[in-house]
């Protein structure tokens, strides 16, 4: 045991209790559990007291499902974006309880900038960051890996492998973190975050929190203080290597001396399944490395393979410690592994003989481009953004969808509210004739988008913004924000309200359009862009599937009246579809009765007022 230069104390010779040990179990309570569950589960076993989180495909439920554990064990919260989630958790530590943040990788850029401090600072409670990964980017705009991140910030990254390493890892992430005097992220990515499997569970750890001790030297980042602490993570680094060197979090399974394996995370459960004799040496955490067992695990086989998804982090540091080892070679640095992939990549590499009767299923599944929901109220908005023949920087979330057909309506898209500030650089750039708007959902410009509107007004652009204020965050599931008035527990909560905070950032041309009625989005639009200097409209309708599934009355197509003009077919709405009866030689329309909601946007496109409500039946 040591005294490291802030007095924090730290033990490279670990040997954590048996609360918190990751192999020996508390209870014969096995439950089927999602790998997010499991990570709720294991920081609700840590003691966790506060828990912050933005939501975000992959990671959304575990803040969901710690909300489900009684107030009295922990405080669960949405917060309005990652930083400010992240930021919550640092202030729960610096008060000396135990904290966890939660986000999607890109969640992490938003978090970072406190993330490199907090890293300086270290903590007092425990702190820990999820982040969950999308590797094959199934719901984010980019693949990017956060095990870089934790290379950037110094702190240790815990990769569990399945829903039980889900749960233990994040449980003794809290351990490791008040230990070392470092946040800890735990990675998870889609696979994990969304797969099933039983899980052991165990009792909550009872921990009383500490309070906040007076440090200004640890807590107040000023470069004098940050001087010091600087040299403290490289050695907090060291000591972390150590324990890593010595920890049952890094596992040498013994096989095959003609090849060694080194992997971590779900690509260990893919090794397992497709060279179920190798020897293996699975990581627990990629960030630092063990380098002296990795030695000597490189020294017992005759050929070393690196098995990660996504970057070649530990494979490069490897190579960098002068042993040689192979991986990216035969792996694709970009896209979900499986144990497909595992298998083609061992093949390449002649470790596995190439299948001679590999069955080869071609299943193409039919193409299937998404669509807005029937009835989105996205829909009329974008409707009427392209009668103006605009340029229309987007923003991140459902309406992204308006960007392909039938709508095509959307320029550019980037990264969470970015759009306003886009169409300002736009603006600036003096290059475009046409009228350039900005639109940005309700959850996302509580997100970032302020600070952007702000920036609009002060330096006098001549944009206008389109707020689709759907009354939630849809795109992720449906979650509450500050605007809804309901809190991530669903408790009644204070409100924010969008013309007033729009008024007090300076615009002085706001309106609120009811997204229902097109005619009145058409012409409120029109005067929107007539505007000199930053308009706002507020496209106001409440979600088709949040809080509750709307259901007006059904709409019907008169189909002796339908002169085939299509035009609601514009609208791209998934209950509009071809009929069988022909006009002209044109496909007349009719409507999915399952799956139409009424919103009767189609109805106002009618040029013969063919669409009415369905008769009701007596
Ligand atoms: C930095 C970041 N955090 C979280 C996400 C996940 N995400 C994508 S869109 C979105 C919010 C969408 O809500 P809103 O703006 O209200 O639009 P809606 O989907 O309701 O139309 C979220 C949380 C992300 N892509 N990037």
């Amino acid at each position: 045991m040591d005294k490291d230069s802030e007095g924090s104390t730290i033990d490279t010779t670990l040997n954590f209790e048996a609360a918190d040990s990751v192999t020996s179990r508390r209870s014969d309570d096995v439950r089927p559990m999602m790998g997010n569950e499991a990570m709720a589960r294991g920081a609700w076993e840590a003691g966790v007291q506060v828990g912050a989180a933005y939501p975000g495909t992959p990671s959304t439920e575990i803040m969901e499902f710690l909300s489900a554990y009684p107030e009295a064990d922990v405080r669960a919260q949405w917060a309005t974006n990652e930083k400010v989630a992240l930021d919550v958790a640092i202030g729960a530590s610096f008060a000396g309880a135990r904290a966890l943040s939660v986000m999607k990788h890109v969640g992490l850029n938003v978090a970072s900038d406190s993330l490199m401090s907090q890293t300086y600072i270290g903590v007092n409670g425990g702190l820990v960051l999820i982040v969950c990964d999308d590797p094959g980017i199934h719901s984010s705009q980019n693949e990017q890996d956060t095990r870089l991140y934790a290379r950037l910030a110094m702190v240790p990254c815990l990769e569990p492998s399945d829903a039980q390493e889900a749960l233990e890892f994040t449980r003794l992430a809290f351990t490791i973190s008040e230990e070392f005097d470092t946040p800890v992220l735990v990675r998870s990515t889609t696979r994990l975050s969304h797969t099933r499997s039983l899980v052991e569970v165990g009792e909550r750890s009872d921990i009383e929190p500490t309070g906040f001790k007076e440090n200004p030297h640890k807590n107040v980042m000023i470069p004098s203080n940050a001087r010091t602490q600087h040299p403290r993570l490289i050695e907090r680094e060291e000591k972390l290597k150590t324990y890593f060197e010595n920890s049952e979090l890094t596992k040498w399974e013994k096989g095959d001396k003609d090849v060694g394996i080194v992997t971590l995370s779900t690509s260990y459960v893919y090794v397992k399944e497709v060279l179920p004799d190798a020897s293996i040496l699975k990581l627990g955490s990629s960030w630092p490395l063990p380098s002296n067992i990795i030695s000597e695990f490189s020294r017992s086989v005759k050929r070393l393979i690196v098995v990660e998804e996504l970057e070649p982090i530990v494979e490069r540091e490897i190579l960098s410690m002068g042993i040689k080892a192979e991986g990216k070679a035969f792996f694709p640095r970009v896209g979900e592994f499986s144990p497909e992939v595992i298998r083609d990549g061992l093949e390449t590499a002649g470790i596995l003989q190439k299948q001679k009767n590999k069955l080869n299923i071609d299943i193409t599944p039919t193409v299937r481009p998404p669509v807005l929901c029937a009835g989105c109220p996205h829909t009329s908005s974008y409707m009427a953004v392209k009668s103006l023949d605009a340029r229309v920087a987007g923003d991140i979330g459902c309406y992204t969808l308006a960007a392909v057909e039938p709508l095509q309506a959307i320029d550019t898209c980037v990264a969470m509210g970015s759009s306003i500030a886009v169409a300002t650089g736009m603006a600036k750039a003096g290059t475009e004739t046409k009228p350039i708007i900005a639109t940005i959902g309700d959850s996302t410009f509580l997100h970032s988008g302020i600070p952007p509107l702000i920036d609009a007004v002060y330096n006098d652009v001549n944009i206008t913004v389109i707020l689709l204020d759907n009354h939630t965050t849809a795109m992720t599931g449906g979650q509450d924000h500050a605007a809804t008035g309901r809190s991530l527990r669903g408790d009644e909560t204070h409100r924010v309200d969008f013309e007033q905070i729009v008024n007090a950032c300076g615009v002085d041309w706001v309106r609120i359009a009811d997204s229902y009625d097109l005619a009145n989005m058409y012409q409120t639009f029109r005067e929107a862009v007539e505007f000199k200097g930053v308009s706002v409209v507020i496209s106001d309708r409440p979600c088709v599937l949040d809080p509750v599934k709307i259901r007006g009355e059904t709409l019907v197509v008169n189909q002796s009246n339908c002169v085939a003009c299509q035009a609601c077919m514009n609208l791209g709405c998934p209950s509009l579809v071809w009929s069988d009866e022909m006009y002209d030689g044109h496909h007349k329309v009719k409507i999915d009765a399952e799956t139409c909601i009424g919103c009767a946007l189609c109805a106002q496109l009618c040029c013969t007022d063919s669409i009415s409500a369905l008769p009701k039946s007596k």
